[in-house]
């Protein structure tokens, strides 16, 4: 299939890139690098040393043979995608090109404003580019399991069956999240479900969990292929970020209680997942919701795992409650979701468990002078 991967530079978009192009499909990356440019607004920047995007596909290139085409430019100027669309005309628009970062859209107004107009208008141009110049082409859109927040209620995929007065309507599930991030991809969802209604559009939503893992089969091929690996308090995710820490002896930071539950899923089996939407497209004027997330988690419950598998490499890895920056609950809540979906697809899922976190751990201790600790606590607040 000719697909093209919006925000192929990044820390999913990359492996998922490799892993379709691996798999014989003709992959386009659409990239304007604001990723690279927000680490040097942030002084921040990836635990592994990442090539550019060029010295990444060439490296592709020399050891696989294969050619990925790269297309530079921001989402948000129709005249560069629609030229995109009109060249590729691809079959499967893979959309992971968005600011992906909770405590980064909660900085100040300029970054929730710059997180919503990035998300929510760049997913209306790519909406309008399918209409204009590739009906038939499917949206594989990134979403996120923090839409839904956590409700007291089961977690559907993507739609809820609500009875009321005796009568019956089904409804995208209701959604409470928990940042301006969050809300911008719920925002998406509402746009792309319009157009799949109105226009004919065939789209699904990947309501994917937080990503653990850094590696996959195809970015160890070589050192130019490698995958970023974000630790700080901004970019940084739950788990990988605990890992990093115990490799630097810096106490792992669960914030508040640590009872936050949250679904996760490991890199291997995002690529994956990312194939079988594409492969397995919806209907003309449907929107297919999936939930791409494999276990749920606490904080808590990371924290220890780390803790556990550091202790066991050697390390003194200790665990510290700090004052939550977010707003968000932090007891022991409900947290049940469904996802069944992507696993009758054929998923067969990566369990987390202590080899792959002691693999993460190596990564992280071999890169160890790259983690600058004055970073791991920069989250803003969500006040
Ligand atoms: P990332 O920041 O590493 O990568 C995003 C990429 O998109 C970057 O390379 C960036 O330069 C590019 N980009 C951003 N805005 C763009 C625009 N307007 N035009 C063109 N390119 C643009 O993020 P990631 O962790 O790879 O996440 C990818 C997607 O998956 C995001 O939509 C995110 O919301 C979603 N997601 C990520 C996780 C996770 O744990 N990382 C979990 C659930 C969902
Ligand atoms: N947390 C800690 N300590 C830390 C970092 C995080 O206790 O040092 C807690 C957070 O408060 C939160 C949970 O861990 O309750 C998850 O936080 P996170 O930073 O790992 O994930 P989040 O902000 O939700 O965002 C990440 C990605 C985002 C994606 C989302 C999936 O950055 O792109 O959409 O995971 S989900 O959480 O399912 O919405």
């Amino acid at each position: 299939m000719r697909i093209i991967v919006a925000g192929g530079d990044g820390f999913c978009g990359w492996p998922t890139a490799l892993y379709l192009s691996e798999l014989g499909h003709d992959v386009t990356i659409v990239d304007n690098l604001v990723r690279r440019k927000i680490d040097v607004e942030l002084m921040s920047g990836s635990v592994t040393p990442i090539a550019t995007l060029d010295e990444r596909v060439a490296a592709w290139r020399e050891v696989t043979g294969r050619t990925i085409g790269v297309r530079i430019g921001d989402l948000n100027d129709y005249e560069f995608l629609s030229g995109v669309f009109r060249d590729v005309k691809p079959e499967a628009f893979v959309h992971f090109a968005e600011q992906r970062s909770a405590p980064y859209s909660m900085i100040d107004r300029e970054h929730a404003v710059y997180t919503q107009s990035n998300n929510v208008l760049g997913t209306l141009n790519v909406l309008y580019a399918i209409k204009e110049y590739a009906p038939d082409c499917h949206l594989v859109k990134l979403g996120t399991m923090g839409e839904y927040g956590t409700p007291n209620i089961d977690i559907e995929e993507g739609y809820l069956t609500v009875e009321h007065k005796g009568r019956q309507e089904t409804f995208l599930y209701p959604k409470t999240p928990g940042s301006f991030y969050h809300l911008s991809k719920v925002h998406d969802t509402n746009n792309i479900y319009f157009a799949c209604r109105m226009w004919g559009i065939r789209a699904t939503d990947l309501n994917q969990g937080v990503v653990y893992n850094v590696r996959t089969p195809q970015t160890e091929l070589d050192p130019r292929l490698a995958n970023r690996f974000d630790y700080d308090g901004i970019f940084g995710t739950a788990l990988d970020r605990f890992v990093a820490q115990a490799a630097v002896g810096h106490p792992l930071t669960v914030y508040g209680r640590g009872g936050q539950t949250r679904g996760y899923i490991n890199i291997l089996d995002t690529v994956r997942c990312l194939q079988l939407a594409c492969e397995n497209p919806p209907e003309p004027g449907k929107l297919r919701v999936m939930n791409q997330f494999t276990q749920w988690f606490s904080v808590n419950q990371l924290a220890q795992t780390v803790k556990r598998v550091g202790d066991g490499m050697g390390l003194d890895v200790t665990i510290e409650h700090l004052d939550n920056p977010r707003i968000e609950r932090e007891d022991d809540h409900y947290f049940h979701a469904v996802n069944t979906s992507l696993i009758s697809l054929g998923l067969e899922p990566h369990m987390l468990d202590d080899q792959t976190v002691a693999s993460i751990l190596e990564l992280a201790i071999a890169n160890r002078d790259r983690i600058n600790q004055s970073l791991i606590c920069n989250s803003p607040t969500w006040k």
